[in-house]
């Protein structure tokens, strides 16, 4: 298979000659390696990631789409090798790049134009498109989550803290095979779940609160993504009917996913549902975003999306409904779209749990 390098020098368009890659995900993504430093330097024909003693070793050992090269003077090494390939013109990342760091290349690599075409725009089409290998990774993390979700459930009860839940979820992830967490657990519950991001506090948890659970691991730097919201005790007809609709929008939305639809209409799909049952004002935020090598990344659904989703794009479908000051409730899957619909990649069961 063309790897991710191979894409970016055959899709060079006319007037660039060269890339040069400093991004700490993009990097991970041309060379499968996770790094804090380090250059991908790439010309039409040769590809060299330069990085420094403290990961030159293990690089070397894993990185199998372009040769590793020790870092020494890393300007004078970029220029030799961008000199020696001929290029003129060498592509930088727009996206990433500041403006003091462009200055600062500027003056580091003379005689060589930069420019922010091409190469952010490259990388991140580029990435909304997951390979077999990499959905597998995420689907890894995501098992990962799924089993500390059955193991939370049992921890849950009347007096436990929120902030408890989150160390306890974060533990057992991070002891069964996360490498990471994917970003900072949300466990929130009763008043505190109209906050679609509510932050863990001492709040212990009461016999009628909802609880939400936002919550991921990663796997080799593959992100997984999955909100649950249970009951605990028991539940008013007010919850159990926003719940009931949380899930038909949820179901909607991930029923509408198919290859060619716009980041809009995988939005509306969902957004419907809330709407037309008369709580879309609490519905603030967009019904999904793609997860990667990043928690959230391109492309997104929303009201104002301007995507359009191909087949292997990994998108979270998570409406919610948040009445402020009583409760909210969110429902999340992680789902790739496909030709002809979209795979689940969440296992876990949506139905309302009461503890
Ligand atoms: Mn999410």
């Amino acid at each position: 298979m063309e790897t991710a390098i191979k894409k970016i020098q055959t899709s060079m368009p006319e007037g660039i000659d060269a890339a040069l890659v400093i991004s700490p995900v993009a990097r991970q993504y041309l060379t499968g390696f996770p790094s804090e430093d380090g250059w991908v330097a790439i010309t039409r024909d040769d590809a060299v990631f330069f990085e420094d003693s403290r990961y030159i070793e293990a690089a070397e050992a894993q990185v199998t789409s372009c040769r590793c090269v020790l870092q020494g003077k890393i300007y004078e090494q970029l220029c030799e090798f961008f000199g020696a390939a001929g290029a003129k013109r060498v592509a930088i990342e727009s996206g990433f790049v500041t403006l003091a760091g462009f200055e600062n290349l500027k003056a580091k690599l003379p005689g060589f134009e930069l420019t922010g075409e091409f190469l952010t725009d490259a990388i991140s089409s580029m990435r909304r498109i997951k390979t077999r290998e990499q959905v597998e990774m995420m689907t890894t993390a995501q098992r990962v989550a799924e089993k500390a979700l059955d193991h939370i459930l049992g921890f849950i009860k009347p007096g436990v803290t929120e902030k408890q839940v989150q160390l306890e979820l974060d533990f057992y992830m991070l002891s069964h095979g996360a490498e990471a967490l994917s970003f900072e657990t949300i466990a929130v519950s009763g008043a505190n779940t109209s906050k679609p991001h509510g932050v863990p506090s001492g709040k212990k948890i009461e016999k009628g609160d909802f609880v939400t659970l936002d919550f991921g691991a990663t796997f080799n730097g593959w992100h997984s993504d999955m909100t649950r919201t249970v009951a605990v005790g028991s539940v008013s007809e007010k919850q159990r009917e926003v719940y009931n609709i949380v899930l038909a929008a949820q179901r909607a939305g991930l029923s509408a996913l198919t290859a060619g639809i716009s980041g809009r209409d995988a939005d509306k799909a969902a957004r419907d549902v809330i709407e037309n049952a008369g709580y879309g004002k609490y519905f603030g935020h967009g019904t999904g975003h793609g997860v990667g090598l990043e928690i959230h990344e391109s492309p997104s659904s929303s009201p104002a999306s301007t995507d359009v989703f191909d087949a292997g794009v990994v998108v979270t479908v998570e409406p919610g409904i948040y009445i402020p000051g009583e409760f909210g409730v969110r429902i999340e899957d992680m789902a790739v779209v496909c030709r002809d619909g979209c795979i689940d990649l969440t296992e876990a069961s949506r139905e309302l749990i009461i503890l």
